[in-house]
């Protein structure tokens, strides 16, 4: 039986410190601490306690109901606040508002609002019962701090009233290279896989808010779920395109059945598209839901400088079918320079590789 190791809120601050102990994530698998980071001032993660606190401790001996298939907890629409400039539908409401001061909070601010976290983003559920699921959020990142402090304020409330076990992990890509997504993904697949047994693994876009708690953030075993059709920015219609965007969520089959993301797109656009191709040559199908709550925001933004729209990106979709067996999961060859525990997600830094197919282009005379 693995040692619970509290994690307590002091005052002070202390930054990078370095901590080597081994902690408990969410499923009571036990993972190594790369690094505790302390925040700001009034809320600083310290290790005090080996056996952790009475609660837990009484937890772990009291046998747990499972949760109710449908959580108490639910509340339904969500209202979501967003700065003026970054909302699709500011036009639309009230744009004489003045901006939101000290908005969205930041991390030290979500840490302290959500005090059920665990040192690396995870949630082990609620007290009083059992979760049916574990689910992995897996989010791509670069640059764009202000998106993830919306993000996770609003998915650390939505996960909780589901009642879900769960982990955030953020893939964020280091170095100079151009933007590649897919690899990020996978790798951070890779890593959840290593610490935890998660029966879902949800690939989340930084700038995409779900706008009521009853969207499932779950899986299903016999369709791969598109979470995210509907989204604000296209008046929350879907043009019923291959593509499968914004969030989507795979069992562990299925994301290996389609040995997950082409790592081949370099640049805005077209992993998507081709994992669309994918899941279309597996036995699954993608399945989306109806019901009118299933509503996103995506928060505004310019295009990225590390980022530029991939100009050979339908070239390569033509090429999805063949390539889909060499490029993905089985020729992922990412480093990963750091990875960072922070009480809110853990974050993975990545070094993407260059895919030689760009490589030869890029040295052409
Ligand atoms: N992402 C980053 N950093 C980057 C690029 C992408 O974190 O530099 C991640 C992030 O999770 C984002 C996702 O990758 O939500 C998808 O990238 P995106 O937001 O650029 O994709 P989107 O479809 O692009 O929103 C729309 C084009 C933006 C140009 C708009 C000009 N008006
Ligand atoms: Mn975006």
């Amino acid at each position: 039986m693995n040692e619970w190791v509290q994690v307590s809120r002091k005052q002070g601050f202390v930054d990078g410190a370095k901590v080597d102990e081994t902690v408990t994530d969410c499923l009571n698998v036990t993972i190594k601490r790369d690094k505790a980071i302390g925040t700001l001032s009034g809320n600083v993660q310290n290790i005090t306690e080996k056996n952790g606190t009475k609660m837990e401790q009484e937890n772990v001996k009291k046998k747990k109901e499972m949760c109710p298939t449908i959580s108490p907890l639910l509340k339904g629409p969500i209202s979501i606040l967003i700065n003026l400039e970054l909302d699709y539908n500011a036009k639309k409401t009230n744009t004489s508002k003045p901006p939101l001061q000290n908005w969205p909070p930041t991390l030290e601010e979500v840490a302290v609002h959500y005090k059920d976290l665990k040192l690396g983003g995870s949630y082990a559920g609620p007290r009083d019962c059992k979760c049916k699921t574990s689910v992995a959020v897996i989010v791509p990142f670069r640059d764009r701090e202000m998106h993830l402090r919306y993000f996770l304020y609003y998915i650390h409330q939505l996960l909780q009233r589901q009642q879900l076990c769960y982990q955030i992990i953020v893939a964020e890509q280091v170095g100079s290279e151009t933007f590649n997504k897919g690899q990020l993904m996978n790798s951070a697949f890779v890593y959840a896989n290593r610490s935890t047994n998660f029966d879902c693994f949800i690939f989340h876009d930084v700038d995409v808010i779900a706008e009521d708690d009853r969207i499932p953030y779950t899986c299903n075993s016999d369709h791969v779920y598109h979470l995210a059709p509907y989204l604000d920015k296209f008046n929350y219609k879907w043009g019923g395109y291959l593509t499968v965007c914004a969030a989507l969520a795979f069992t562990k089959e299925q994301f290996t059945a389609v040995n997950g993301y082409s790592g081949e797109f370099v640049g805005w656009g077209g992993e998507d598209d081709d994992m669309g191709v994918r899941i279309k040559s597996t036995k699954y199908t993608v399945s989306r839901l109806k019901e009118n709550y299933i509503r996103f925001k995506m928060i505004k933004h310019n295009s990225d400088k590390g980022n530029p729209k991939n100009p050979r990106r339908l070239n390569r979709l033509r090429l999805a079918h063949e390539r889909m067996k060499e490029d993905g999961l089985s020729s992922l060859n990412t480093s990963t320079v750091d990875v960072i525990k922070y009480m809110t997600h853990t974050r993975l830094k990545l070094k993407t590789f260059m895919p030689k197919y760009v490589k030869e282009v890029l040295n052409r005379p």
